[in-house]
């Protein structure tokens, strides 16, 4: 059996996808909502096919408790942090999981740690805890992405990272149930600085694309012209610009890296600092644009979008939020994929949002206004994700 600790974003779909695969899989999470949640049939958040995972998960026998269970295999999905100040890792979570997991765990048991971690965590913070037990470690990252988790789960390669050949052949089995792609066994820390530097790349790759929308704006020119000449280039392949980096990993993880290694790592740095400003050039944009327009009222301005990116519903580290946070003023806002009040100046209702502003700021490009296009008619728009094929007034 295997006792899945933390159903979040990701616990929750492994232990699915191992259920579904003919693995007894017990989910654990401290959160009782949560857990009541799943025990009615009800997923706690949406993405595609996850439904169709749950229905057959539980044919498949899964279970949802807030104890942890006796068991010889663990997979720990919990958040991990890091600090603002120091930017290093802030591993409690993993670090209380483990704890709980080893006064109740047989000996021989293998604790997979799943959630992202800095390289060294496991050595420094959680290999001290289990001094003296017969318990391995292993570290198998995740490289699922939000919006497409389900089939990325079934179809990505993936990394886990053991002691020994054995213990990794033995997880990696466990893997092999659900994941079609390749699954490379490496040691601990390897696993650990891989998963780090995915996200880093991309958050380098975000942030150079970002700076690269400053400069075109600057001399007058179109980033995306720009970019799809230079994509065409067999060996480039510049990502979109957009308002900032949201979600819970792109601007968290490169963190870790600065934070244990600052003098290794002024790139990171630079361009964690590129990114975590552009919702405040968006705001300057706005500010400018206003001017141009004459629009004097900012409750006249409506922000598109509150997730982190197009058609999810999770909005943890979201641009617009940070946005709202660091400029707090009466914006009007309006997202299809949330229906719960989060922020002041809120609509639920899309066509009462665009009665009541006269600037629409394209903060997500969700399907949804790429569908509606013909609705914008007569506002000024700002398309911060180059999503509209003619509304545009401004562009990033
Ligand atoms: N973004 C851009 N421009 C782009 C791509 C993304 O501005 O060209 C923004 C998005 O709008 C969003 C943020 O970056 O605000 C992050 O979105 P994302 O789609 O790049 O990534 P996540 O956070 O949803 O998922 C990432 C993925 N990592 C990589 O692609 C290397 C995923 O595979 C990981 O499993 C996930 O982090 C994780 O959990 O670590």
């Amino acid at each position: 059996m295997i006792n899945v600790i933390g159903l979040g974003y990701i616990g929750l779909p492994t232990a699915l996808m191992l259920a579904s695969h003919g693995v007894e899989v017990i989910g654990t999470d401290y959160n009782q909502t949560l857990v009541e949640t799943l025990n009615r049939g009800q997923t706690t958040f949406s993405e595609e096919g996850l439904e169709q995972l749950f229905a057959d998960a539980l044919a498949g026998g899964v279970r949802f408790t807030t104890e942890y269970q006796s068991t010889e295999v663990y997979i720990v999905s919990v958040p991990t942090p890091y600090d603002e100040v120091s930017k290093k890792i802030d591993p409690c979570y993993v670090v209380a999981a483990v704890e709980k997991i080893l006064t109740i765990c047989p000996e021989d048991a293998v604790i997979v740690i799943e959630s992202t971690v800095s390289p060294g965590t496991i050595d420094r913070f959680i290999r001290p805890l289990c001094e003296g037990r017969q318990v391995s470690l292993v570290h198998a990252p995740e490289r699922i992405i939000p919006g497409n988790m389900v089939y990325e789960l079934e179809h990505n390669s993936r990394t886990i990272g053991a002691d020994s050949p054995a213990v990794g052949e033995r997880i990696r089995r466990i893997y092999s149930s659900f994941c079609k792609g390749e699954i490379v066994v490496t040691d601990i820390k390897t696993a650990e600085m891989t998963k780090v530097i995915e996200n880093t790349y991309r958050a380098v790759n975000i942030a150079f694309a970002n700076e690269l929308a400053k400069l075109c704006y600057y001399e007058n020119m179109d980033v995306e012209e720009i970019r799809r000449i230079c994509n065409m280039h067999p060996r480039v392949n510049i990502l979109a610009p957009g308002p900032g980096v949201g979600g819970h990993c792109i601007p968290v993880d490169p963190w870790f890296l600065v934070g244990d290694y600052p003098e290794h790592t002024p790139l990171i740095a630079k361009a964690m600092e590129i990114n975590e400003k552009m919702p405040d050039y968006i705001f300057k944009r706005i500010c400018a644009m206003m001017e141009e327009r004459g629009i004097t009222d900012l409750s006249r301005v409506g922000l598109y979008g509150l997730t982190y990116k197009e058609d999810v519903d999770d909005v943890r580290e979201s641009p617009t939020l940070q946005l709202l946070s660091r400029h707090p003023l009466p914006f009007r806002v309006y997202d299809p994929m949330v229906s719960r009040e989060l922020v002041k100046g809120q609509y639920t209702d899309y066509t009462a949002f665009l009665d009541a502003v006269d600037l629409v700021v394209v903060m997500v490009g969700h399907s949804h206004i790429r569908a509606n296009e013909a609705a914008l008619d007569g506002k000024w728009i700002f398309d911060t994700r180059n999503v509209l094929k003619n509304a545009a007034t401004y562009k990033l």
